[in-house]
């Protein structure tokens, strides 16, 4: 570590200059900025791959993107990221390479980790798992029974479950309609009844993926699982006709039953929540077929060699990372909403929660030394045009300053009357109202009497990014999801935290099993936990037992 990276960020002269520069800024509006620069609409756009961002809608100048830029050169930003590509362990914590952009490098491309070139043995399981997911779409492959297998269901919790059911639903249209593909995650045993209660085991399969194969809840479902298909099929070799398992932990998986032959592996430098382009999107193959899944890989492709090869001026993730350092860091703002105008991306801000908030959610550098700025902003959000009939209000006219992010489709899966252009309108009618708002004078002259003018008046200046991207396709939404890693990556670059670690989830998976005993034993326990613990553990015996 060089003497230069032990600086924290907010000392440097680039991070200084900001916050003059914000000062500047700060009450500058948009309506002004749009104002004295009529190309501003085509000049703060930038492309890669099939994504266009226009970030004009948000409070900055040419200015301020110089500023920004410097920044993340200063950060070490580009140094990071070909560490990363490079196979280097960045992953600091746990001594670990990161190197997601392998499960997405085309056949023959190189990438080392520890001397050994990972590319062949991504494209190894690929291949494995092309071939299984033909045998089961195609019918080959059948039930204990002689039955084809009509119903998928996963089974894997946080990265393990929200980057394939996230993906499921966003290509539903690309998926086997005479299939059935169901996940579950919580360890609420309804989570499970609901998934099953419909199905017939002989036609079912499960996918368990668990990267350790200890998860509590997943190996909880999983046994569940296990039970449900036995009390139908009876014979244990049925096992092997209805259970697959996706997993780095071979031990644990022939342990649990199933045949290694039958589970896919990754590797210790893909994280969870990084994985769904593994063999963590079996399920989302058998949905989409191997050849759709490989488009969505060229997708992440796409955008990895913009992320990896464009300079930070017309960087896309860098950017799309910098415009949310800005508002983190210099206006104080909390959180992000990402919108995306498709019913498909229902899911979608669900998976960025954990993505982003997983990554760079932390409070001390990769030096281990407090931080002594914001760091990972809360993400969320919902499809439009729904959120505008519910919490769109608060971006509005509330007091807090929420960034969003609109996400278009130029073209919809299927022509439904005028659907399309109705959408397509809110997005952008939206984004005009967050930015002009309508002043007081304005509602005014429309005629509203006095009294109510301040409660139809908008102030406007909300910031907005918008992503628009010509369909939602396998190829399109690789790239989308790769946009958001590399952006969380560019922030955590910045911020000198290592984005790959999670040990926040690590104590959660600890914590539930030292109170399991105390709920099971039939003798009240001695409790030795805070009193609010012990109170409520002991109202829950009792209501638990009082039926
Ligand atoms: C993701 C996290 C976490 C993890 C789950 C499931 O980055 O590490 O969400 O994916 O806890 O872990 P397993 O795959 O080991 O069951």
């Amino acid at each position: 570590m060089s003497k230069e990276d032990l600086v924290p960020i907010t000392s440097t002269p680039e991070w200084k200059a900001l916050s003059k520069h914000y000062k500047k800024i700060q009450d500058v509006t948009l309506r002004d900025l749009f104002a004295a620069d009529p190309n501003r609409g085509e000049d703060l756009t930038v492309e890669g791959g099939d994504l266009y961002l226009d970030y004009s809608k948000n409070r900055l100048t040419a200015e301020t993107m110089t500023k920004l830029i410097a920044l993340a050169r200063r950060a070490g930003v580009e140094e990071l990221r070909d560490s990363m590509f490079a196979g280097e362990k960045i992953n600091v914590t746990e001594n670990r390479a990161v190197l997601h952009v392998a499960l997405r490098a085309p056949r023959g491309e190189k990438i080392f980790v520890d001397g050994v070139d990972v590319v062949p043995e991504v494209h190894a399981v690929l291949d494995r798992m092309g071939d299984f997911s033909n045998r089961v779409r195609s019918g080959e492959w059948v039930g204990h029974t002689g039955k084809r297998i009509r119903n998928v269901i996963n089974i894997g919790i946080g990265g393990s479950d929200l980057g394939p059911r996230m993906a499921n639903e966003a290509l539903r249209d690309f998926t086997d309609r005479s299939m059935t593909f169901r996940f579950v995650s919580n360890v609420d045993g309804n989570d499970f009844w609901e998934a099953t209660q419909d199905l017939d085991p002989e036609e079912t399969l499960f996918i368990i993926v668990s990267k350790t194969f200890t998860t509590l809840e997943t190996m909880t479902n999983a046994q569940s699982a296990r039970e449900w298909s036995l009390a139908k099929l009876g014979d244990k070799s049925s096992v092997a006709k209805h259970f697959v398992a996706v997993s780095t932990n071979e031990a644990a998986v022939a342990e649990f039953g199933i045949n290694p032959d039958n589970m896919f592996g990754f590797w210790d430098w893909v994280g969870g929540r990084y994985s769904f382009d593994s063999a963590v999107g079996l399920s989302l193959m058998v949905a989409i077929g191997p050849a759709a899944f490989s488009s969505l890989l060229e997708g992440f492709h796409a955008i990895d060699e913009h992320f990896r090869t464009a300079p930070i001026e017309s960087n896309l993730p860098m950017l799309l990372g910098l415009i949310g350092i800005w508002y983190n860091n210099f206006f104080g703002a909390q959180t992000v909403a990402v919108l995306p105008y498709s019913d498909y991306l229902a899911d979608f801000p669900t998976y960025l929660q954990q993505l982003d908030m997983e990554s760079d959610g932390k409070s001390v550098d990769r030096q281990g030394r407090p931080i002594d700025c914001q760091t990972g902003p809360i993400v969320w959000g919902q499809p439009g045009t729904n959120g505008q009939h519910a919490y769109y209000q608060l971006i509005h006219q509330g007091t807090k300053l929420i960034p969003c992010d609109f996400i278009g489709f130029s073209r919809s899966r299927h022509k439904v009357g005028d659907h399309q252009n109705l959408l397509l309108a809110n997005y952008l009618a939206q984004t005009q109202a967050l930015a002009f708002g309508r002043s007081a004078e304005e509602v005014a002259a429309e005629g509203v009497p006095p009294e109510q003018v301040p409660h139809r008046t908008f102030a406007g200046n909300h910031p907005t990014n918008s992503i628009l991207v010509p369909e939602l396709s396998p190829y399109t939404l690789g790239q989308l999801v790769a946009l958001y890693e590399h952006k969380v990556f560019t922030q955590g670059a910045i911020w000198n935290i290592n984005s790959f670690d999670q040990w926040g989830v690590e104590l959660g998976k600890k914590l539930a099993m030292e109170i399991v005993p105390e709920l099971d034993s039939a003798a009240e326990p001695e409790l030795a936990h805070d009193s609010s613990t012990n109170t409520l553990l002991r109202r829950y015996r009792r209501q638990r037992d009082n039926n």
